[in-house]
């Protein structure tokens, strides 16, 4: 039986395991990548674990979500992970450089590569075909250190794609309809593998597009096949003396397939508040828009934005939207400058926005009280713009660019510019001197004020008592747990950061869990299906840390925060019984006795002592997780072993 490619990549960098879906494996990690919202938490925790010089192949630490430094605190982050870069071996990307997964796709990325960053859209490398996956800071810090990374071995689905797009549809429309198909849970330990004739058809931005945004239907990852089109975008890099071919086997076996005739496609648009609401634009057509942002590591190349270009060429915006762009990166702000396609953009009434993150986090650019923006970035959850009343659409570069003339939403198709005149191209503009490459001498690390030490947990006790600190419904993201925008300046004080564990939810909940925990009470979190869903941010299992909570207990958990509450030492308990989440109140008194040995067989139950009922779990952890919690967290084991 022929293999499929994610199985190669894995068969070339297993350590330990069986090569099965659904056995727990340990891969060898080749690249890693961190940005400044998780990265501090990361080379805290690196430097916890006393090494010298980082051990993987490549490194590197981009600057691009806290960028607006608003107080010396974001200021003083940039440059702990400037001299903590240079310390430890590692690459620095400048702010101002561009995004993370933008820039490293241009610079670094690889075939057959394993990538881990602690951001969830890492996968966006999968564009050219390296195997890409989001993590926690403490699971990156651990790449860094040399340390495999610990996964189960995915189920892997085949998206066979026909035909040609057609024009004014785009690759955003092509994963807006992937999740229309897969939804936002219900994937997790899946890899999208991309294959079939129209794949040949899509350049590696439109390819990284489509990966960057499976991290919305919760996969770990997803991969385009790497062929002469990788090539080419590699060359246009300086960079293919580090292209293979590589792609699946004819005779592939796969576990699910779903077949998409890029032809049939047309201009979708993800509904508040998920990315997995989605509806056509023509069913949206005539709602009046207040904002229009262009940008993100989703759609932020030199390609979308001369499309863009040609779409307001020669018009102007009116006075009732409000446009801003932000190019993904430093080369391609330098590439639109140069070709005159941003005086088009300017002429049009655009705001140039810096290459970051920007708007997509909420750092900036709130929309007004009951605002209808359109965004080309990933997520558009309750509140993560700034403004709770706000309602966001995700849509293309190209609805974006016409609706945002029209002053409404609209169906790109509608207009008649000549936008087949707009044709993909791999020339590039190359410019590496806002990296800092680490030196022989390395710098003495610099901690501002705002940096503390990074907490570890107690270890696991016998009984855990107490009550249930928070019951919370279906799809929790982390923007729910940990909300980002105006408080990420706090990601590296953790005690004042966690004043704002769900804010959003319940603005209480922080005080409350506090006192509780001063008066020796261990919290519960209860929580429906898909819960964690989002980003990889660990301060949403860190700051729950401390403030208390020992478990949560839901109906379904993702991926990445799963392995979060591990490392920190929380519990991560599954009802048996779905029903069972009726049962429990917020408030209710709660205990687990004997969880050394319910550990053990992977199985509590959970005596609920107000509603006299007990409710059986499921402990959804592997086998090295368990003495992970055990310890109360991987920092607790990391310190032992040293
Ligand atoms: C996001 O898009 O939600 C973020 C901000 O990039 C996060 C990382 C973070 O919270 O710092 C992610 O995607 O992992
Ligand atoms: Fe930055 Fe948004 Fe991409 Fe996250 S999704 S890395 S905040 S641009």
């Amino acid at each position: 039986m022929g293999k499929t490619m994610c199985y190669k990549i894995l068969s070339d960098h297993l350590l330990e395991g069986n090569l099965r879906a659904g056995e727990t494996i340990t891969i060898k990690i080749d690249q890693t990548l961190t940005q400044d919202a998780t990265g501090t938490m990361a080379y805290l925790q690196f430097e916890a674990m006393g090494l010298d010089k980082v051990k993987n192949e490549l490194a590197v630490s981009y600057v691009d979500h806290n960028t607006v430094q608003v107080g010396f605190e974001n200021f003083d982050d940039h440059e702990y992970l400037r001299t903590v870069a240079n310390n430890k071996g590692v690459v620095f990307s400048r702010a101002g450089n561009g995004i993370c997964h933008q820039v490293h796709l241009e610079r670094f990325a690889l075939p057959g590569k394993t990538l881990v960053g602690s951001d969830s859209h890492t996968p966006t490398a999968g564009g050219v075909g390296s195997f890409a996956m989001g993590a926690g800071g403490l699971d990156v810090a651990l790449a860094m250190a040399g340390v495999g990374y610990t996964m189960v071995a995915p189920k892997v689905v085949n998206i066979v794609l026909k035909g040609k797009l057609r024009p004014f549809v785009s690759a955003k429309d092509i994963i807006l309809s992937v999740l229309s198909h897969f939804g936002v849970n219900g994937n997790v330990n899946k890899v999208f593998e991309y294959t079939g004739e129209g794949v040949k058809t899509l350049s590696v931005p439109e390819r990284a597009t489509i990966t960057n945004m499976g991290a919305e239907c919760g996969v770990t990852t997803s991969l385009f096949p790497s062929d002469e089109v990788t090539y080419s975008f590699l060359k246009g890099q300086g960079r293919e003396e580090g292209w293979k071919a590589l792609s699946a086997d004819e005779d592939a076996e796969y576990d699910d397939v779903l077949e998409i005739d890029l032809s049939s496609l047309v201009p979708l648009a993800s509904c508040p508040h998920s990315p997995g609401n989605i509806a056509t634009v023509e069913s949206l057509k005539g709602m009046k828009i207040n904002q229009v942002l262009i940008g993100s590591c989703t759609n932020s190349s030199y390609y979308d934005l001369r499309k863009v270009a040609k779409i307001l060429e020669g018009k102007t915006i009116p006075p009732t939207v409000s446009l801003g762009i932000a190019p993904g990166s430093r080369a391609v702000l330098e590439m639109i400058a140069s070709d005159g396609t941003l005086s088009t953009l300017l002429k049009a009434g655009a705001r140039i926005l810096e290459s970051a993150c920007g708007f997509c986090i909420g750092n900036h650019q709130s929309p007004g009280t009951d605002g209808v923006s359109l965004r080309t970035n990933n997520r558009n959850f309750e509140g993560r713009s700034g403004t709770k009343s706000a309602k966001v659409y995700l849509v293309s570069p190209e609805t974006a660019a016409w609706s945002a003339l029209m002053g409404e939403f609209r169906d790109p198709r509608e207009s008649q510019s000549d936008i087949e005149s707009v044709k993909y191209t791999d020339s590039f503009i190359v410019d590496d001197s806002m990296f800092i490459f680490p030196s022989d001498k390395g710098e003495e690390i610099k901690r501002g004020p705002n940096i503390g030490a990074p907490p570890s947990n107690v270890p696991l006790t016998d009984v855990i008592s107490g009550s249930c600190w928070i019951k919370v419904g279906d799809k929790i993201t982390t923007d729910h747990i940990m909300p980002a925008g105006q408080y990420l300046k706090y990601r590296s004080n953790i005690p004042r950061y966690s004043q704002v564990v769900f804010l959003p939810c319940d603005s209480d909940f922080a005080s409350r869990a506090a006192a509780l925990r001063d008066k020796g009470e261990g919290g519960f979190i209860v929580a429906g299906n898909s819960y964690g869903q989002g980003s990889s941010r660990e301060h949403a299992a860190i700051c729950p840390m401390y403030l208390g909570v020992k478990a949560v207990v839901a109906v379904s958990i993702e991926r990445i925060h799963q392995a979060n509450l591990c490392n920190f030492g929380i519990l991560p308990l599954l009802f048996d019984n779905k029903e069972d989440y009726d049962k429990i109140e917020m408030g209710d008194k709660l205990k687990l006795e004997s969880t050394f040995s319910s550990l053990e067989k992977g199985k509590f139950i959970l005596k609920d002592e107000t509603k006299g009922v007990e409710i059986p779990l499921t402990l959804f952890a592997t086998d090295v997780q368990k003495k992970t919690l055990l310890k109360g967290g991987r920092l607790n084991e990391i310190k032992e072993d040293a």
